[in-house]
């Protein structure tokens, strides 16, 4: 056998992506939406337990939702409004709150309806890295 043909099958099995380094997601959860909502929040904590800044640069729910956004709301004026913003930055030792009335995932048309208690997979690239976690579906905050 030529080494070339044992070296590709170990290629292709080896090198899963790396995840985000030092990310911890806790508390994440979807809010429950009616039927038929085409639009879906996500919320959690994300701790960065690493040595650098983390930077989350893309959420993705293949699968189950056709793109995911981040959002901040504002209040500007008295009135609440959403901005989408590029990326989510997290300093060593920091944790950034995604919760109702700020920073949230915006979980974009739906694939299908998503019940109580369905367990959501989302992904968060941070450049080449990706860490890949559940959100459940929940009516309030873990
Ligand atoms: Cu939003």
């Amino acid at each position: 056998m030529k080494p070339t043909s044992l070296l590709l099958p170990l290629l292709l099995a080896c090198c899963p992506t790396e995840a985000c380094e030092g990310l911890v997601i806790e508390r994440a959860w979807i809010r429950e939406a009616p039927p038929g909502a085409r639009v879906m929040a996500g919320y959690a904590e994300l701790r960065n337990d690493g040595a650098s800044t983390l930077v989350v640069d893309a959420v993705e729910s293949s699968g189950y939702f056709d793109h995911v956004m981040i959002h901040e709301t504002l209040l500007e004026e008295g009135r609440a409004r959403m901005v989408p913003r590029d990326t989510l930055e997290i300093p060593p030792g920091a944790t950034l709150s995604l919760a109702p009335g700020g920073l949230h995932l915006m979980l974009m048309q739906p694939v299908s309806d998503l019940a109580l208690g369905a367990e959501v997979p989302l992904t968060l690239r941070c450049g080449e890295a990706v860490t890949e976690t559940r959100f459940p579906v929940s009516a309030a905050a873990p």
